[in-house]
């Protein structure tokens, strides 16, 4: 059913793009009705409005929050006027039918990202726009409902496109929307009731609100439908925010795979150039060194055979030789602080590799938030793997006490493996990682993978020696037997970091002490399934 709008009640807090909508509206012959600050936006504007006030007959009171909420405003947008009763009720009271209403609320969370005090935020909550909004929508059979200020141009073309009217589908696809958005704006507030306003911690919270961003080509797989959304509320403020420079849309697996790599590559946001090769969610090559450049060869050196069609983040600018080192090789995505014009204008040659720069650089590593995982029948919450330790934590267990670089060495691996899927075993040298184990079913293949694949690498480099020899490992948990430690001995290791805690410590710690490896507990594990 065509309603032919005749009438608009507009009452928003974001004032973007209104006057050239009431300009629009009034040219097609819409009366305008409005609230105090909108009202008087409009008017400056030259345009004929008419005050909610002098319909409902009463003033905006109470600091405005009573304005709108009246049987005249909303005995005018719930009417179903086709229905003898609701139009008798109309006409005895007086009430004009409302077409269209555009609505945007409080700012709830920009106020509460703002910092503002308690009586500020609470001000902030709006309860009259979402009434209207809910009203409008619930009506939609009659009412149009515009709560994004994106959505204005899309309304004039449909007046336009049925001679001042608007048809049902697009009632309804602005009523569904009105309701995410009234929604998403409740669930904004009860967050920050619950968390912030309370300070509560455990349970992680689950409701976080979010919104669409995009539906992606397909999901992990090709008949797998996918999207993406992003979370709203008073808990995004801090998350990272990439820039997409060049490249082709990003897939669900480059998604998941640029997050690996930039979570990974945020632990290393203060320290020297780093680089991080991740593939399929884990790192397969991760290096520092004192330049960008160098510090990807080290990287790539580790396993240049699963480098190729990876996903790279480096925690500096990207500069020219970095870049053209990169290029050489396929590259799926690039995640990166900043890029030089010399470093975008190689990688402009790469149509298909997508640059992310990240307009706020990597985020902290330890902040706080939640995962999330749908198992068959629910939903798995849990606080991010946000623990760690400092030197000053570790626990020296066996007979010979690690050396200086071993140390370095130990906690370089110990931090790429809280980013390597269970089982992890790490290998690390001098900045760079020399083997990585990922994803087995116990330690030890884990262990025996990781090596082997140093033992490739060295092959490839043409080295003397796999860089597992004068290593340190590291395991993401305890060794629960003696035989994964006797591997990582076996490929060369000499120092090892992992959280110890088996009922078999003793064991392990025996095997090291016989073979002059030097071990540290961190009391802390890393699962990561
Ligand atoms: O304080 S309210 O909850 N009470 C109301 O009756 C009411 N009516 C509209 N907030 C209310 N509004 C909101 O005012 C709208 O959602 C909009 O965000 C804002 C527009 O006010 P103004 O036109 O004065 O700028």
């Amino acid at each position: 059913k065509p309603i032919t709008v005749r009438r608009a009640l507009l009452s928003v807090s974001d004032k973007t793009g209104l006057v050239d909508l009431g300009k629009a509206l009034v040219a097609r012959k819409v009366e305008l009705v409005s609230t105090g600050g909108t009202a008087k936006a409009l008017r400056e504007a030259g345009l004929d409005v008419k005050d909610v006030s002098d319909i409902t007959g009463f003033p905006e009171m109470m600091d405005g929050r009573v304005k709108t909420l009246h049987p005249m405003v909303h005995g005018g947008l719930l009417a179903v006027r086709d229905n003898p009763e609701h139009a008798a009720a109309m006409e005895a009271h007086g009430i004009g039918a409302i077409d269209l209403v555009v609505v945007n609320l409080y700012p709830f969370q920009q106020t509460v990202a703002s910092g503002a005090d308690r009586e500020t935020v609470i001000e902030n909550i709006d309860i009259g726009g979402p009434s209207m909004v809910r009203s409008a929508a619930k009506n939609h059979d009659y009412v149009a409902i515009l709560t994004d200020p994106a959505d204005y141009g899309a309304l004039i073309t449909e007046l336009d496109s049925s001679v001042g009217a608007t048809g049902l589908v697009f009632r309804k696809m602005l009523a569904a929307k009105a309701f995410a958005a009234t929604a998403a704006y409740d669930a904004a507030i009860s967050q920050w009731f619950a968390y912030v306003d309370q300070d509560q911690k455990f349970p992680p919270r689950r409701a976080m609100a979010s919104k669409l961003v995009s539906t992606l080509r397909y999901g992990e797989n090709p008949h797998q439908d996918a999207a993406l959304y992003v979370p709203e509320g008073p808990h995004v403020s801090g998350l990272p925010q990439a820039v997409q420079v060049q490249g082709k849309e990003l897939s669900y697996n480059n998604y998941n795979d640029a997050n690996a790599a930039l979570e990974l590559c945020a632990e290393f946001r203060d320290g020297p150039p780093t680089v991080v090769i991740v593939k399929h969610a884990n790192p397969c090559g991760v290096a520092t060194a004192d330049t960008l450049a160098e510090a990807w060869d080290k990287a790539l050196a580790c396993d240049s055979v699963s480098a190729f069609g990876g996903i790279v983040a480096v925690n500096r600018p990207l500069d020219v030789a970095t870049a053209e080192a990169i290029a050489k090789i396929f590259t799926e995505v690039v995640v990166a602080p900043d890029a030089s014009e010399e470093a975008k204008a190689v990688f402009a040659k790469k149509k298909n590799l997508r640059l992310l720069l990240l307009s706020d650089g990597f985020p902290d590593p330890r902040r706080k938030g939640v995962n999330q995982v749908v198992i068959a029948g629910g939903l798995l919450v849990q606080d991010r793997d946000a623990g760690a330790v400092s030197v000053a934590d570790l626990k020296v267990v066996t007979k010979r006490q690690p050396s200086e670089q071993e140390l370095k060495d130990c906690l370089f691996a110990w931090t790429v493996a809280r980013h390597v899927k269970s089982n992890a075993i790490v290998y690390a040298k001098d900045g760079q990682t020399a083997g990585i184990g990922a994803g087995q079913m116990n330690r030890r293949d884990s262990a025996r993978i990781a090596a082997a694949k140093a033992q490739e690498a060295a092959e490839t480099c043409g080295w003397a020696a796999p860089m597992t020899v004068g290593s340190a490992v590291a395991s993401d948990a305890f060794f629960p037997f003696a035989d994964g430690l006797l591997s990582a001995a076996e490929a060369g290791a000499t120092a090892v970091i992992q959280p110890g805690g088996s009922i078999r410590d003793e064991e392990v710690i025996a095997a090291a002490d016989e073979r002059g490896i030097a071990m540290v507990f961190t009391g802390m594990r890393h699962f990561r399934h």
